[in-house]
């Protein structure tokens, strides 16, 4: 056939290739089973490639991908930048492409039939609105460290964006120290491991995600101190462990970021794949939750 991205393969069954970041956190493997799970109901056939982090195993998997003339591509973009040059080669092969989960900074926006995930501004929001209520009453100074996503991904960018917005409204509160931990546990610990080394009056810890803070959490009772009352800690993702952790009082507030995006990606990938045209922006569906809701939240959470 002529490459183009059609009906599907010989077996009329659309073919997706997916490009995942990695197996960083709970909530990447949550995102990756949804995506699997959701492909085998949709029967859709899944070519699936874990590039560890890596954006240059992220481009080789879409350059393959192109190659096997899948119908459709999606991937999480590691990073924001460096996506144009494979993007256009997948545009000039016919092949539409889909964001999941993060988005790319291309100023062509053409490069890609749509962005389904979270606002992650909005999550920095919550969490920095949290804290200006949870210290409405005191004069301060409220001292934060930042435990940072992965440097230059989207979530990374725009949680410490949307935080900040709403922290220096008011200079009682001190970001002291601001550092990534890569999304990972082992990371977040050895991170806040120097961040307790270097500073004695830590009030608050902003965990970019769950998987850092409960290696956080580790570090700062290795170190003595009470998890969610002498560190008060907010967190972004959502996974089992966070809601345990808040039900033990060592994280204080989730803000839930959806992993759970297979059906509605595979959704998008049929209509794509059929011509058919499709909103730019898919935003997930998310809340918060604090200590006192865990307990009721955590049978239902499933992720
Ligand atoms: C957010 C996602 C982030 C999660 C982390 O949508 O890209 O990557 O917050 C994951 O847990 O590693």
């Amino acid at each position: 056939d002529s490459g183009k991205a059609g009906k599907g393969g010989s077996d009329g069954k659309i073919t997706l290739g997916f490009a995942q970041v990695g197996a960083e956190s709970g909530w990447r493997t949550a995102n990756t089973k949804s995506v699997q799970d959701a492909a085998k109901k949709a029967g859709i056939t899944l070519k699936f490639s874990d590039a560890q982090q890596k954006q240059e195993n992220q481009i080789k998997a879409i350059r393959t991908f192109i190659q096997q003339k899948v119908d459709v591509i999606a991937f999480s973009p590691v990073v924001e930048s460096g996506w144009d040059t494979v993007l256009k080669e997948a545009k000039d092969a016919g092949i539409p492409v889909i964001l999941t989960d993060r988005a790319v900074d291309s100023k062509d926006t053409s490069l890609y039939k749509t962005f389904l995930g979270s606002d992650f501004v909005k999550e920095g929001r919550s969490a920095g609105e949290w804290l200006a209520k949870e210290y409405a009453d005191e004069e301060g100074p409220v001292n934060i460290v930042e435990l940072q996503g992965t440097t230059g991904s989207a979530p990374a960018n725009d949680r410490r964006a949307g935080f900040a917005e709403i922290v220096e409204k008011d200079d009682k509160f001190k970001v002291v120290a601001s550092q990534t931990g890569d999304f990972t546990r082992a990371k977040g610990k050895e991170v806040m491991q120097a961040f307790l080394k270097s500073h004695k009056d830590i009030d608050v810890l902003y965990a970019h995600n769950d998987d850092m803070a409960l290696g956080a959490i580790q570090a700062i009772e290795e170190a003595g101190k009470k998890p969610g009352e002498d560190i008060k800690i907010i967190s972004i993702d959502g996974i089992k462990d966070a809601f345990v952790a808040m039900t033990e009082g060592k994280i204080n507030v989730v803000v839930e970021c959806n992993p759970l995006l297979g059906d509605q990606l595979m959704d998008l990938t049929k209509k794509v794949a059929d011509g058919q045209s499709v909103p730019p922006r898919v935003e997930t569906e998310e809340g918060v939750f604090t200590q006192d809701q865990a307990a009721e939240a955590l049978p239902t959470r499933q992720y």
